[in-house]
Parts: structure tokens; sequence; C-alpha cells
């Protein structure tokens, strides 16, 4: 099927390879068919003017691809002047998902409205509030072609439940309403503010953002799962780089499977008694690991407030405000 927005969605059989998808144990989480996404080539508006580019200078203090050439995206490595009519020519919808129950509904003002002036500024933005006081949630004046729903939710005794059900709502979000819609969602933490551009460079088929608090160490002490008995087991040695459970998106399609079986394999686990150490980072870290992200965000989209900038961070652009846990959660 061709889209309009210029992917080629196809849909293929996965052949067996040498990791945990195929363990007997997976085979009731993991669907036979995958679906892959093609970006077709960008097609720039004619006499488009832009700063040459180069392939000899840029950045040289940060890796920007992957060993699997997946582009990681700092500051410097691409250019708004080019990208932003590329783009904007495809009339794209982006949706994001924040989710604001029980005292975290406190950060969602600002949460909303630096998402006015940092967000995908100058498209069509459907961000989706979850909360269980959808009365409390506040009016922010939104710009043309930008728009908010609030979606009810129960609240929950413990904060794990809460940060757990997101992939549950995520799924039957795309599959409910975002499918035709929506070509992309970003699925963001409500504690959390937008501090500087956030835009179309960030697009793509599955996009993980890198943890701030990890991107330096060696892959041994990521807080990856590490009981074999969940289904987010990554052993020590394996992985390749710890990503966010604060910060993730991609095509609505990409997203949908994402959540899905993240959804599925939090279930497993629940069955089998066992909650994975970072709930649905550790099953996202687990998914991305072996569903290579086609596009990984640099730590400057989302940092933590409480953390110094470090050298390579020229500008922050979405970061964890600093909180009380014991004030806001429901549970120790
Ligand atoms: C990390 C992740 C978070 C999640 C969690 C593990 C980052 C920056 N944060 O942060 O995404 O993976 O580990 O579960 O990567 N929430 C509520 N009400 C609550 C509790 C949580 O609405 O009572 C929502 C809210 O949107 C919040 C999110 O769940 O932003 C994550 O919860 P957190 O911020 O307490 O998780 P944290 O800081 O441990």
């Amino acid at each position: 099927m061709i889209r309009s927005n210029s992917w080629l969605v196809c849909v293929c059989v996965c052949l067996c390879v040498s990791c945990r998808v195929c363990d007997p144990c997976e085979l009731t989480v993991r669907s036979a068919v995958t679906i892959i996404t093609h970006e077709v080539h960008p097609v720039s508006p004619d006499h488009l003017k832009y700063k040459q580019p180069s392939i000899i200078n840029g950045r040289k203090d940060v890796v920007t691809v992957t060993p699997w050439l997946a582009p990681v995206v700092w500051e410097g490595t691409f250019d708004p002047d080019l990208l932003n009519p590329i783009y904007k020519a495809q009339n794209l919808s982006i949706a994001a998902s924040v989710f604001a129950v029980g005292k975290y509904i406190k950060f969602l003002r600002d949460f909303l409205e630096t998402a006015e002036l940092h967000f995908f500024v100058g498209f069509n933005v459907h961000i989706y509030v979850f909360t269980d006081q959808p009365k409390a949630v506040p009016q922010v004046k939104m710009a043309a072609g930008r728009q908010l729903s609030v979606r009810s939710v129960p609240s929950a005794k413990r904060w794990q439940e809460i940060s757990a059900r997101r992939m549950e709502l995520i799924q039957e979000l795309i599959e409910a309403e975002l499918h035709g819609n929506n070509d992309y969602i970003f699925c963001l933490d409500v504690d959390s503010k937008f501090h500087g551009h956030w835009g179309v460079e960030s697009l793509g088929g599955l996009v993980a953002v890198i943890h701030p608090g990890y991107y330096k160490d060696d892959r041994s002490v990521f807080p990856y799962e590490r009981r074999p008995l969940s289904t987010a087991y990554i052993a020590p040695g394996e992985g390749d780089f710890y990503y966010c459970g604060g910060a993730f998106g991609g095509h609505v399609g990409e997203v949908q499977q994402l959540a899905k079986t993240c959804r599925q394999n939090f279930r497993d686990d629940a069955e089998r008694e066992i909650e994975a150490a970072w709930q649905e980072e550790s099953h996202l870290n687990r998914y991305m690991w072996i569903n290579k992200p086609s596009k990984i965000l640099s730590p400057e989209y989302l940092w933590q407030d409480f953390k110094s900038r470090e050298p390579e961070i020229h500008i922050i652009r979405f970061s964890g405000v600093v909180k009380n846990y014991a004030e806001i959660r429901p549970n120790i």
C-alpha cells in the first residue's frame, strides 16, 4: 500500500534469527508478521536556498550514525532550512501522547505551554492527554493547526502501573483513532518541559531517544532487565544503547507494533509474577534492541534538569524537571 505521505508499507514474514524473538516463551507474544516502513527519498522544493552541505566538516565530538546506519540526531547534523520545506509539503500530522495521572497533573501546564513554543511549531500537532482528572486539564492557547484531546483513565494505587499501562493505552489510541489520520506519534513524559526546537528532524519509522543518564557507560551497567524469567531480559554483553521510556515515537504503524508487543510482554511477565526492573522502559529497550530504531535522537531530546550540561550537549530541547518522588507518587 502506498501512503499519501510517500511511505511504502509492506508486510513480510520474519525469518528465524538467532535471538530471543523465536524463543518458545515469546512465540505467543510476537506475531510472525512484521510491519516495515521504507521512507521514500525526500523531495526538495525547486531552487530552495540553504547552506551547502559537507561530508568532511561537521560534528567531530559525537557519533552521528549507528553501526546499523541509523542517523543519530545532534545539533549541527541537520539543516531546518532544508528539512522544513520538504516536510511542510507533505502536510503531516504529528500526534503526541502524555499521561498526567494523580499528582502528575501539576506538570501538565508547563508541558503544554512549552510544547507550543518548541514542539513541531508550524505543523499539525494533536496532543492526547490521558488523565484521571479531565476537569483539571489547563486551558492553554494553541496555535492554528494544533489541538488537544483529553482521555479519561482510572487512577492507580501504584506508579508502576500508571507508567506501564501507557503502552496499552497508546496501542488502543493508535488503533481506534490515529491510523489514517496521523502520520507520526511521540509518547512523552509529562514531568518535562521543552526548552529548544524539536521538529521534523526527529521524524522516522521507529525513533528512540538515548537516555541522558547512561550514554557514556558500558552496556554491562545499563539498567536493562537482567532476570531471564522476564520477557524484557537482556544479558550482559548484549544491547546497543539505553533508551528512554520518557520519549519515543515514529510512524504510527511502527509505534502500534512496539506498544502491542511491550504490552503483551508486560502481561506475560505479570502472569509469571515478575515486573521488569523499569516497567515499560525495560520492555521498550528489549524491543528496540531487536527492532533497531531507524532514527536515534541524542540526549538533547530528553535531558534531566538535575544534570549539569555536558560539552557535547549544545542545546537542551526537552528535559525532565526535578521532582520529589515521595511527594508526587501514589506509592514509594
Ligand atoms: C523513567 C522514565 C519513564 C518510565 C519510568 C519507568 C524517562 C525520563 N523516564 O522515569 O518514562 O519509563 O522510568 O516506569 O525516561 N505518571 C503519572 N502519574 C504517576 C506516575 C507516572 O501520570 O503517578 C506518568 C507521567 O506521565 C510520568 C510517567 O508516567 O511522566 C513516568 O513516570 P515517572 O516520571 O515517575 O518515571 P521515572 O521518573 O522513574
